[in-house]
């Protein structure tokens, strides 16, 4: 046997793990042979799943000093998960007016109705409405469910008081090479929806026609040199996939049901054994898997 092939369906991890768990080699027995068990193959990564979502605010008189108001608050964080076809803000875009509406005053009724026509078009999914702060500093927890098919999620929430900012993310993914992201956090800078002019937190309404684009102001009046107004975290609650080598359940956890789940679905010539995406199923397929089955679950 061709040693490289040897060390296929023998490779050292697999020695380990057989003395460890089992007195036989499983890819030997699965490769080699026809599959013994017919396991069903399982989805490579769930479709839809749940996240926590919490949004700290840490934006109080302390961390930001200059003319600090004396009812600090954030409206209802809104938005959407939608696809790459389409943006619900970024930094440089023109504000829509459901973003206008939103940094102004905290509504959400013209955002909503932007992102149901996102949905009519089938670009975005659903809208989210997760609740304000009444009193910073604070916190506010929700759960989202997102889907492989809108990908991106979108959130905006009013500073408030405030002529025109908000705090927000855009177009953050989820998904990292086909793989629910267990945490991701972000930090919360605050912007300037270029739809009025006013420069303090109180300033009187001052509205600009046309809109001028959207601008990161944590550099500007009155957040110079102060830190984050808080930060988003998105936590994975649902059980899924660590890696792509994690095939079958028990998910987070590489063990033998991944080896043959991976390997019926191989010898199915089915698209999730295509693990470089090749069109192909060949040693890459399997050496991929091997790769990432000794990586284990980071
Ligand atoms: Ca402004
Ligand atoms: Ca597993
Ligand atoms: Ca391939």
């Amino acid at each position: 046997m061709p040693p490289l092939f040897e060390e296929l369906i023998n490779p050292p991890f697999m020695r380990d793990y057989q003395m460890k768990h089992f007195h036989f080699n499983p890819i030997r027995s699965l490769l080699v042979s026809t599959a013994i068990f017919a396991l069903p193959t399982s989805a490579l990564a769930q479709d839809s799943v749940e996240y926590q979502f919490e949004f700290i605010s840490e934006w109080s008189a302390q961390t930001h000093p200059t003319s600090f108001p004396s009812n600090p608050h954030f409206s209802s964080v809104i938005g959407a998960t939608h696809t790459d076809s389409v943006s619900i803000w970024e930094p440089g875009g023109i504000a829509t007016h459901g973003i206008e509406r939103m940094a102004e005053s905290g509504t959400n009724g013209t955002l909503l109705g932007e992102v149901n026509i996102l949905i009519d078009q089938g670009n975005a999914d659903q809208f989210f409405n997760m609740g304000g702060i009444p009193l910073s500093p604070g916190q506010r927890n929700s759960t989202i469910t997102v889907n492989t098919d809108f990908p991106l999620i979108s959130l905006v929430s009013m500073i408030a008081p405030s002529p025109d900012w908000f705090i927000g993310v855009h177009d953050i993914n989820l998904r990292e090479d086909g793989i629910w992201v267990r945490e991701l956090v972000f930090d919360l800078d605050p912007y300037d929806s270029g739809t009025d002019s006013g420069t303090n937190y109180t300033s009187i309404n001052a509205d600009i026609n046309p809109h001028i684009p959207i601008e990161n102001i944590a550099n500007q009046f009155p957040f110079t040199g102060s830190p984050r107004i808080g930060f988003f975290r998105f936590t994975l609650i649902s059980d899924a996939a660590c890696s792509f080598a994690d095939f079958a359940e028990p998910y987070n956890e590489l063990n033998f049901f991944d080896v043959s789940a991976f390997l019926s679905a191989f010898s199915a010539q089915s698209i999730d054994a295509d693990l470089n995406d090749d069109g192909e199923f060949n040693f890459f397929d399997v050496s991929d898997f091997l790769t990432a089955l000794s990586e284990g679950c980071p």
